[in-house]
């Protein structure tokens, strides 16, 4: 089993806006094929039919060509994917997709947070993403009025195994979403210890 818990810089897509920016955690079950972070495109362009290595930043920004980077989840694993230049919100109709590129039967739990974070107590259940296809949220069915910063994708099975396990995470696109200013998305980036620092000077400064 691998946990990983740190922030990936978005390297391999340009096109962040209404589109995920961050990885915040990502865990391996061991159940995939391989004992890395496996999928298919990015910088690692494999045989079709089989599974390779990819960066977790498969799964951010958009996927504008003719066919999705993508990471493959198999049963147990997951991933939480944070938006730092935008934040989902609920409009009218849909305000979440996820894209899934496999053909077998892959589904994933969809869990919500307010706040960049690890912690399962942070998430609200959303619904079941489907494979095969972009399975669209509303956050209105659930009653979720508040900002989404961060995404959680939890792979149910392992269609497709071995060449690529379960669910396959081409992206996470925000439909109904706001801009956040540059300097409030570099304070969501990982500058709270360096903000909660500057506070407390302020603070003996004032007093
Ligand atoms: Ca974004
Ligand atoms: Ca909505
Ligand atoms: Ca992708």
């Amino acid at each position: 089993m691998v946990i990983v818990f740190t922030i990936f810089a978005n390297i391999a897509h340009a096109n962040t806006i209404g589109f995920a920016d961050v990885v915040v955690e990502y865990f391996d079950s061991g159940n995939g094929s391989l004992s890395c972070p496996e999928g298919q495109g990015g910088v690692f362009p494999p045989p079709a039919s089989s599974a390779t290595c990819v960066p977790l930043s498969v799964v951010l920004g958009d996927d504008p060509g003719s066919t999705s980077d993508y990471l493959s989840l198999s049963t147990g694993s997951f991933i939480t994917v944070g938006f730092t230049d935008d934040v989902i919100l609920d409009g009218v109709g849909n305000d979440i997709f996820i894209s899934e590129v496999g053909d077998a039967e892959e589904n994933a739990e969809i869990y919500i947070s307010s706040v960049l974070s690890t912690n399962t107590a942070d998430f609200t259940f959303l619904g079941i993403a489907n494979g095969n296809t972009v399975t669209s949220f509303d956050l209105a069915t659930i009653g979720f009025t508040g900002q989404v910063r961060a995404v959680k994708i939890v792979s149910l099975e392992n269609g497709g195994f071995p060449s690529a396990p379960g669910f396959d995470l081409a992206n996470v696109e925000a439909i109904n979403f706001s801009p956040v200013p540059v300097p409030a998305a570099f304070w969501l980036l990982g500058s709270a210890l360096v903000g909660l620092g500057w506070v407390k000077r302020k603070q003996s400064f004032e007093s």
